[in-house]
């Protein structure tokens, strides 16, 4: 099912590396952290990657590490993978047996939700345990406040070396808390000329047709620091036009930014194999660019696509109709296309995957590693006529999530309760024994929060099957004239609409959400009573970022 030349490249690029040469030992890599910390460098890359800092020179068997030392986290995130588009979820478009296997040795969720369905907003609500209304940081444009206190400054100061490894769409040059941070911008290093055709990728996306005049794909891999790559870009007016007839990237499979990352997190996984480790190995597949490796491209050609059927929008609110009536217009090869890009992004995205946990396989460190599976939102995919995430349609805020520690935690199980992912800081600080964080802020930072919003899942995962909390929060576009909050109940759904329609589902009777029941007479007290629970959570007329 996968395509043959996967590990193209990778098998002698590892073999190239001199482990051997790399023998610090343990107390002076201590002492190194402890000057890192002391010091609040946030450049730990520099001081210990390459062949200054290391792992000691022998493996280390699994009686050595007993079940007494704090187990290591790795969390693979992807970006923009929809929670039922695996096998192990029961659709098999793409073969993703990765996952799967991660999935056979934990616990998977089939209600976990996002609370923002975009990057930024999500990924900073993930790290602090906080929501978006509460840090500010909202659009792909807001930098957290550096202040806020993440998962990662919590890790550390519990005697983990906390590391980073990819997206997290940070837009600032603050590593938020993570000693180790590889990010993009060390991959368009290593590309050099090679940058060309990723710029070529960026600008021939199947739906942002002015990309091709501004190479601005503000959710894609850009540089860090916001900015860099806008005006006065290199790239603007250097980019070929492409027609979407294939989706093949120019890049080989080994040169593109996930099987870098994969590369990456496994010399991490190897290095540091000796010491508490939290690592986030976070790529940017299946989101655009929609140029998988040519032999995952051709998997799923352009022409034998389709696309989902759309019925009556009519009843939809407004503002979701003007975006599937702007989706319409881009025709249906641009829609084709996204549709081919996306699930050969994904393919591949599962063979990165595989990578990463396969380096906790080689080195015996399974058993004392909890290891999650998830992405910041989903993707509509072509659901309603709709691409992308931006939405409360379940395609777009609920999320793929899976969590896995063999022997402690109950293997290949699936559990219906509905949960947030952000929850993931707490649940991680409980499961690795730490104290659970407190502070979520670093120094003062007036009007936040003093107490985190997310609430710890640790015990669904002991228990799958007990029924978990009652209702799972979303929101989006809090900057907008049209804010948008979503309750999810085990029945309902209610999405509040601010300033135009609102939104009612019954998902025992419509899973797919087609018929709005908003107006429906013989529903008011279930819609007045999801609306009232729905501002217990976050009262709207106090978001302070509406445009009025
Ligand atoms: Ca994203």
């Amino acid at each position: 099912m996968i395509p043959p030349g996967q590990t193209n490249g990778l098998a002698g690029r590892e073999s190239n590396l001199d482990y051997e040469s790399l023998n610090m030992t343990e107390s002076n890599l201590i002492k190194r952290r402890q000057f890192l910390q002391t010091a609040g460098l946030g450049t730990a890359s520099i001081l210990l990657s390459g062949k200054t800092a290391g792992a000691a020179n022998s493996p280390v068997t699994p009686q050595q590490r007993s079940s007494s030392a704090k187990p290591n986290v790795l969390v693979i995130m992807t970006d923009q993978h929809r929670a039922d588009l695996m096998t192990c979820a029961g659709r098999d478009l793409v073969p993703t047996p990765n996952i799967d296997l991660i999935a056979s040795r934990g616990v998977r969720f089939t209600n976990a939700y996002c609370p923002y369905p975009v990057c930024v907003a999500s990924r900073m609500a993930l790290l602090t345990g906080l929501y978006a209304h509460s840090t500010g940081a909202i659009t792909n444009r807001d930098r957290l406040d550096w202040r806020y206190r993440t998962i990662a400054n919590h890790f550390t100061d519990n005697g983990y070396l906390t590391g980073l490894i990819g997206k997290m769409h940070f837009l600032d040059a603050h590593n938020h808390g993570f000693e180790y941070y590889m990010s993009i911008n060390d991959w368009l290093m290593y590309l050099g000329p090679k940058v060309q055709h990723y710029a070529n990728e960026i600008a021939n996306h199947p739906l942002g047709a002015h990309f091709f005049k501004t190479v601005d794909d503000g959710g894609a891999g850009l540089p860090d620091v916001d900015g860099l790559w806008l005006k006065g870009s290199p790239w603007v007016g250097n980019v070929e036009k492409w027609n979407f007839d294939n989706m093949a990237s120019p890049l080989e499979p080994e040169d593109h930014l996930d099987m870098f990352l994969a590369r990456e997190a496994a010399k991490f996984i190897n290095r540091y194999r000796e010491q508490p480790f939290f690592l986030v190995t976070s790529f940017m597949k299946p989101h655009s660019p929609f140029y998988p490796p040519r032999q995952w491209a051709e998997i799923y050609p352009v022409e034998k696509i389709t696309l989902p059927k759309v019925g009556d929008i009519s009843k939809y609110p407004q503002h979701i109709q003007r975006r599937i009536k702007n989706m319409a217009s881009l025709g249906e090869k641009r829609q084709r296309a996204h549709r081919a890009g996306y699930l050969g992004n994904l393919a591949f995205i599962d063979t990165c995957i595989g990578h990463v946990y396969k380096a906790l396989e080689k080195e015996n460190l399974l058993d004392n590693t909890i290891v999650v599976y998830t992405s910041d939102h989903g993707e509509m995919e072509g659901d309603h006529g709709l691409y992308q995430k931006f939405c409360m349609f379940e395609p777009s805020v609920r999320i793929p999530l899976i969590v896995s520690y063999p022997k402690h935690l109950p293997e290949d199980k699936v559990t219906a309760a509905l949960t947030e992912y952000i929850g993931l800081y707490p649940t991680l600080s409980e499961l690795a024994g730490l104290e659970a964080p407190r502070k979520t802020t670093l120094l003062d930072i007036p009007g936040a929060p003093e107490r985190m919003d997310a609430a710890s899942f640790a015990n669904v995962l002991r228990h799958p099957d007990i029924e978990g909390p009652a209702a799972a929060f979303s929101e989006f576009n809090l900057r907008s004239r049209i804010s948008e909050y979503m309750i999810r109940t085990r029945r309902y759904k209610y999405i509040f609409n601010h300033g135009t329609t609102h939104e009612l589902y019954d998902h025992e009777a419509d899973p797919g959400e087609f018929v709005n029941l908003i107006n429906d007479p013989g529903l008011k007290k279930v819609r007045d009573q999801l609306r009232d629970r729905l501002f217990a959570w976050y009262d709207p007329e106090k978001n302070p970022y509406r445009q009025k």
